[in-house]
């Protein structure tokens, strides 16, 4: 018997149909049918998953016409566009379900929906589980621009892996973190659609065998050890108001059903079953950062399995559509994203020429004219390197290839620049110092035509420093690319009241053209209008005081100053020095209790690396320092602490619009860009801030007189350590310090513990890598006039329309445009819905 999809056609289903309409009616039928029919459930017994679930189905459907339409537009051979692969380790998108409504428009009717059915649509909302697929601002980052890419209508993939734990959630117990896995995919998640028939197979390990052809020429075999499939999950990425719809493809790996056979043969059952398990645990979790490279193993593997089966997918696609793999780079624009997904160099090297019989010479150019690549560190010790001998074991081919690579390009240094062997030394992808690593970076840089940096300091320090050998070699090749933020998420999405009144004074045209956000600066000057700036805080202020009590049992004043310090925990964050300043009002106040203080409520969250114990201290300082201030009576409530559980996304897009003061406080020279300083600062926060990363352009655009900024540069910082930086000295010599730091240290906030705190006091006291001494005095004089300038109103809401008003720069649609015009040399295309690709009617 055959079957024909032609039997679709017979039915009576038509254009306004229950699954695509937007009438209220049919939206609430819509709702109702994806319960029966797709839940399973009826009212009476649904749960509010089950109502999410229906409800997601419900705006799932809405998109997909224009999805299905955005993906052939792309494959269809006859259009000559470069798409844009983004390949990340993390994306840390979501959630998805209010940012569709607002991106197709149709946010009130679907609500109305919701409600005129009888229901709660903030709780069902609620219910979506967030994707944790990221550790900070990385996976914001790539989350940010793919937004924009769709916003922009630029043909773009998002490749990545789709994990089965995200990033853990955060529990605090006595004040200290614990860590639970992130179970987000339980309830089912109604935004992937699997394609197993788009799966690819993935090699490890085993040997290569190899034999040299008449004219001189390798010919390389893998016999791998073991194969792995790759299931891609799809999730679409809409834009915002057009017909673009991209995709974000994340993969999944699966044991391959022919594996088996061999065990079954020997009736090993369960030795096949483990196999399954084993090979399925490469996308099982996502590593923390800040965790030491021993026993990560599985995350080389996670990498190579995510560009493997990114790179075939793409020469699948390419082939098929009718391409040829010499102009491959004019079809395909692969960004790699930090060196997490970098071994897409090797791998395509591999494949072009092990798999499609090309030649080194060739491959090496089609490989440098499709990478080009983003750096995010500039910390020496978050550099990835892999020792040869997990190569060796697990991608021998591949080790190969990085020799060869490497021997290529040290013979061509030596040739041209001499012998400088310290130099050489560093330029090689080989690490031989000691134990022998593969550097990632470098070999990053050396199949790239294009690297860049994230803030104009970043790209400064890297070419200067940690990539300034490559850079000697290859100035052409760097170029700064500042971050941004998306405003739909960052802005319209979580900040409905400010979004209102800005489009009612200065209409919506800003939400894709963020610099017309400097109209606003006329308003500035409006009382009525600062009355009503004023009063959108206010009420944000309000509701997270409402969450805090509800979450925390805490109570504070929506009227005090909200001071804000949200973003993972780590020394060259510096949340300690924030501490001490909370440390030092509270010391002026137990010394004079009628001292005037203008009242502060300071917010903290974050999640420390699960191995980072000078992290997890620095929690637990927190609570502890909160305990004592929150009951004190003597403090009142001019001050309170709290620290936020389980920072992710829906919490932090809380927080940043509530926030009256953004802390950017990381030591000058150490925080690559930052984005949570972008998002508060649009969001009308004021920032106190150090001469580093993005905080640098945010002070250029909002002019020095409406920023906070305090601390030594990245210069001075630099000269101070190669003085001989002792912390005693600042000990000694500022008595308001060293008070403050006794007072911490002799177990004051710790039932008087005086072990508890100790690591930390003595990290700062003999070695205090990141400067908190030296800058101590400088921020406390800095929050002083934060405190006065506080005191005036009227001045303090110019100066935060003003922020708000200059921010333009920070939209990803800017950074997307660079990126575009610039390295991937890709331009819009729009998706046209006349000749629909729709269910058959
Ligand atoms: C990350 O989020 C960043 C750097 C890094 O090496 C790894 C991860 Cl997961 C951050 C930077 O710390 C931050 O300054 C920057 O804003 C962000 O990357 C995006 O560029």
């Amino acid at each position: 018997t055959e079957t024909s999809s032609e039997n679709l056609n017979d039915s009576q289903v038509t254009g306004e149909d229950d699954r695509t309409g937007l009438s209220i009616e049919t939206l609430r039928r819509a709702l109702a049918d994806n319960l029966f029919y797709i839940q399973g459930k009826y009212p009476e017994i649904a749960t509010l998953n089950d109502l999410y679930l229906a409800l997601a189905y419900t705006v799932r459907d809405r998109l997909l016409t224009k999805w299905l339409n955005t993906v052939r537009t792309f494959t269809q051979p006859s259009d000559n566009t470069r798409v844009v692969c983004y390949l990340s380790g993390e994306f840390l998108v979501s959630p998805h379900l209010v940012n569709h409504l607002i991106n197709l428009g149709i946010y009130d009717q679907v609500r109305q929906a919701v409600e005129e059915s009888g229901l709660d649509f903030s709780q069902l909302v609620a219910q979506e589980s967030e994707p944790g697929l990221g550790n900070g601002s990385n996976g914001g980052v790539s989350a940010c621009y793919m937004d924009s890419l769709s916003t922009l209508e630029i043909p773009a993939i998002g490749y990545g892996i789709r994990y089965e734990f995200g990033v853990f959630k955060q529990e605090i117990q006595d004040g200290w973190q614990v860590e639970i896995t992130d179970k987000w995919l339980q309830k089912g998640n109604p935004w992937e659609i699997v394609r197993p028939e788009a799966a690819v197979e993935v090699k490890f390990g085993g040997y290569t065998e190899g034999y040299t052809d008449e004219e001189g020429n390798y010919h390389a075999t893998w016999v791998p050890h073991q194969v792995v499939k790759g299931i891609p999950y799809d999730t679409p990425i809409s834009g915002y108001k057009v017909n673009t719809v991209n995709t974000l493809r994340l993969w999944k790996a699966e044991a391959p059903e022919s594996f088996n056979f061999q065990a079954f043969n020997l009736g090993d059952y369960y030795g096949a079953v483990d196999q399954k398990v084993l090979s399925e645990n490469i996308t099982k979790v996502l590593y923390p950062n800040d965790e030491p490279i021993p026993g990560k193993q599985l995350r080389l593997e996670q990498q190579f399995f995510l560009v493997s089966c990114a790179l075939q997918d793409m020469i699948r696609w390419h082939l098929k559509s009718g391409g040829n793999l010499e102009n491959f780079p004019e079809k395909f624009a692969i960004q790699l994203n930090d060196t997490y997904p970098a071994i897409a160099i090797v791998e395509l090297m591999r494949l072009l020429m092990d798999e499609h019989d090309i030649e080194w010479h060739d491959a090496w150019e089609i490989t440098q004219k499709t990478f080009s690549y983003t750096n995010h560190t500039l910390l020496p010790e978050t550099l990835e390197k892999w020792p040869v001998s997990w190569w060796g074991r697990l991608l021998p081919r591949h080790l190969e290839i990085i020799y060869e690579i490497n021997r290529r390009f040290l013979e061509e240094v030596r040739n041209s620049n001499g012998r400088d062997g310290h130099k050489i030394a560093r330029l090689s992808l080989i690490d031989e110092t000691g134990e022998r690593y593969v550097r990632m970076a470098n070999l990053a840089c050396l199949g790239s035509h294009s690297i860049n940096g994230v803030t104009e300091l970043h790209t400064e320090l890297l070419t200067k420093d940690i990539l300034g050998d490559f850079y000697e070699l290859f100035p052409h090749k760097f170029s700064n690319k500042t971050n941004g933020v998306t405003p739909r998420r960052w802005l319209v999405q979580n900040n409905p009241g400010l979004t209102k009144l800005i489009s009612e004074k200065i209409g919506e045209h800003w939400i894709t053209h963020l610099d017309d956000l400097r109209q606003l600066e006329g308003f500035a000057h409006d009382g009525d209008f600062r009355y009503r700036w004023g009063q959108v805080k206010l009420d944000l202020k309000r509701s997270l005081a409402g969450h805090i009590q509800q979450r925390l049992g805490v109570t504070v004043n929506p009227e005090s100053l909200f001071d804000v310090q949200v973003k993972p925990i780590h020394e060259y964050k510096r949340q300690h020095l924030n501490i001490l300043h909370i440390v030092t009002l509270y010391h002026r106040i137990k010394q004079d209790p009628t001292v005037n203080i203008a009242p502060r409520t300071f917010i903290f969250a974050g999640k420390a690396a699960p191995g980072y114990f000078m992290a997890k201290l620095m929690i637990k300082l927190i609570h502890s320092v909160a305990e004592v201030i929150n009951h004190d009576p003597d403090v009142g409530d001019r001050l309170k602490v709290v620290f936020l559980p389980d920072y992710n996304i829906a919490n932090s897009q809380m927080l940043y619009p509530a926030a009256d003061v953004s802390e950017q406080i990381s030591t000058a020279g150490k925080e690559v860009s930052g984005t949570g300083n972008m998002k508060f600062s649009l969001n009308g926060a004021l920032t106190i801030g150090t001469w580093d990363g993005a905080n640098i352009e945010i002070c250029q655009e909002v002019g020095e007189e409406n920023f906070f900024r305090f601390g030594l540069s990245a210069d001075e910082v630099y000269q101070r350590k190669a003085e001989g930086y002792n912390p005693w000295d600042y000990y000694y010599g500022n008595s308001q310090l060293k008070e403050i730091i006794d007072l911490i240290g002799s177990g004051h906030f710790a039932d008087e513990d005086s072990t508890l705190f100790q690591p930390l006091i003595d990290s700062l006291l003999h070695q205090d890598q990141y400067m908190l001494f030296a800058d101590y005095q400088s921020y406390i004089d800095c929050q002083d006039t934060i405190s006065q300038a506080w005191c005036d109103r009227d001045r303090w809401l110019k100066m935060s329309i003003v922020n708000t008003a200059r921010c333009g720069k920070f939209s990803s649609d800017r950074a997307i445009r660079e990126y575009c015009d610039q390295i991937w040399h890709s331009s819009p295309v729009s998706i046209q819905l006349a000749d629909y690709v729709q269910p058959q009617t």
